[in-house]
């Protein structure tokens, strides 16, 4: 649909071209023409949903197909996360040097208030949230939003705003540039979106844009790849497993076994205090209390944030039990290193007790090889149920990573499937199963709208699992 010709548009006009109209698209259109700048949307799908939601001011409203020619009449474009940069209407309105930015770069340009810039391929959403409580417990008027899913320009109706906490993706970072955070961290880097970024290496490049003119960062040393390219003289905290120098946060593990988040050689808070459990989570709570740190919040206060935290549905959600059997719902592991990290996590739990996991896996790939997980498999999994899209290639992928024939591969078209097999494999004590662990390490899109309605369908079919065995 156009309401206005494309070819009556005049270039360098001033015209901002908004392309997809979901959530950050709505946004962008929005805040645009508050600022008094003639907008046009364009978007691939016929209706998008919220194009009765758009300002009046926007006539041009160009559906069905990103429109090529209206991308040329630009001023400037401003993108949506969701579509890639080399789709060729894009690329050709880059070629014509048309600026192309997200709504990340609007935000920054606008934001008065200092940025927490949080970035990774996981953990993201908790640590974001993390800080945000952090900085509401503490009186800070806080702002949270970004990839977390309120898009970061509609953060700005709030005019107090006194520090803004952004989660951001590789896609929203790819086009962001000098956004001068106040501080800014790369949580961790594993293998993600590699059929839209093409290789590690753009991804990573993607990612590393979050530091440009940062007056601060926080640095994971257990992960190489996080480590910003920028002067030495930028003030740096850092978070890590093992004992923490001076100026670093990390993990001291006392002499009776007990683990404490420490600081220097301050023991901060015993891994028991926190609600949120695994490793993993001690290392997002040390990725906090350090953005905090830098962001001016105060100990005391992160510390009972801290102690009250209990964590983000779908993230290594325990259910219920059934039979005797843990289910855990960790539908947001939609990349290998989430799911390394949740089996890592849970494995640990039922090792000792010689408990071994059921996983479910599946869903689309997303062009990641599966290969790395076999090693994790080996040591704690004697079951795997491969579902959706991926499923074949995913058994392939795991063979070729040298899976040990102790351990069960199984297809099954869907989840509702996978509970069929699950309730079979569960009665036989030959399986050694204590722990069924949703962690798909794809994501949902296949089969479902995304990684919450897999896991509220994940959690149904336990419920259903438990009325079943109650009778
Ligand atoms: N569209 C096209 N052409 C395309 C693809 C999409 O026209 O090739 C249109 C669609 O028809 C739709 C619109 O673009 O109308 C959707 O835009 P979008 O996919 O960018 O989605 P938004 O609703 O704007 O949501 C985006 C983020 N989505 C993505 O990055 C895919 C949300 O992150 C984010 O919460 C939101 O902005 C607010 O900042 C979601 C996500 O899945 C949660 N992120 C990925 C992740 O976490 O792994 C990166
Ligand atoms: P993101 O927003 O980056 O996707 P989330 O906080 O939503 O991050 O967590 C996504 C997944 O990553 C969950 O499955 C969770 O169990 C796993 N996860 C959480 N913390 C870590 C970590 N420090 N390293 C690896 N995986 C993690």
């Amino acid at each position: 649909m156009t309401d206005t010709p494309t070819s009556l548009i005049q270039k360098g006009s001033g015209l901002q071209v908004v392309i997809g109209l979901g959530g950050s698209g709505l946004s962008a259109a929005r805040y645009l023409c508050q600022e008094g700048y003639r907008v046009a949307v364009t978007d691939a799908h016929t209706q998008p949903p919220l194009a009765e939601a758009l300002p009046l001011a926007v006539t041009t409203r160009c559906f069905g197909a990103i429109d090529a020619d209206l991308l040329l009449q630009a001023e400037r474009i401003v993108i949506s996360p969701g579509i890639a940069l080399d789709t060729p209407a894009i690329r050709a309105a880059i070629e014509q040097g048309i600026p192309v930015v997200s709504d990340i770069q609007l935000f920054r340009d606008a934001c008065q208030a200092p940025i927490v810039a949080i970035t990774g391929s996981n953990a993201k959403s908790t640590v974001t949230t993390l800080v945000g409580q952090m900085a509401a417990d503490a009186g800070i008027n806080v702002g949270v939003g970004g990839n977390i899913g309120i898009p970061a320009l509609d953060l700005l109706s709030n005019t107090d705003m006194e520090l803004a906490v952004l989660e951001l993706s590789s896609f929203q970072l790819e086009t962001v540039s000098k956004l001068g955070a106040k501080v800014a961290c790369v949580l961790n880097m594993s293998p993600d979106h590699l059929d839209r970024h093409g290789d590690m290496l753009s991804y990573h490049q993607a990612k590393h844009r979050i530091f440009q003119d940062a007056q601060s960062v926080v640095v994971n040393r257990d992960d190489a790849l996080t480590r910003p390219l920028i002067a030495d003289t930028v003030p740096r905290l850092s978070i890590g497993t093992q004992a923490p120098d001076t100026d670093q946060y990390g993990l001291i593990v006392d002499a009776d076994g007990q683990t404490h988040i420490a600081r220097s050689t301050t023991r901060l808070l015993s891994a028991d205090d926190l609600p949120i459990k695994g490793q993993h989570n001690l290392l997002n709570a040390e990725a906090a209390l350090a953005l905090g740190e830098l962001a001016g919040i105060p100990l005391e206060s992160m510390l009972e944030t801290l102690r009250h935290f209990e964590g983000l549905p779908h993230r290594c959600q325990f259910i219920d039990s059934v039979n005797g059997v843990d289910y855990f719902n960790d539908s947001k592991g939609t990349n290998i290193g989430s799911t390394m990290a949740a089996i890592i996590g849970l494995g640990a739990v039922y090792a000792p007790k010689d408990g071994k996991l059921l996983v479910v896996l599946g869903g689309q790939g997303k062009g990641q090889e599966f290969d790395e997980l076999a090693p994790l498999m080996n040591q704690y999994v004697s079951q795997v149920i491969c579902i959706g899209e991926d499923a074949a290639l995913i058994e392939q992928h795991l063979h070729r990573g040298k899976l040990s024939g102790d351990v069960d591969v199984h297809q099954c078209p869907d989840l509702e499937h996978a509970f069929a097999c699950i309730a079979r494999l569960t009665k036989s004590s030959l399986s050694q199963v204590q722990a069924v662990l949703l962690s798909p390490a794809c994501a949902s899109f296949d089969q479902y709208s995304g990684y919450a309605a897999r896991g509220e369908h994940f959690i149904n079919l336990v419920q259903h699992a438990a009325q079943a065995s109650a009778h």
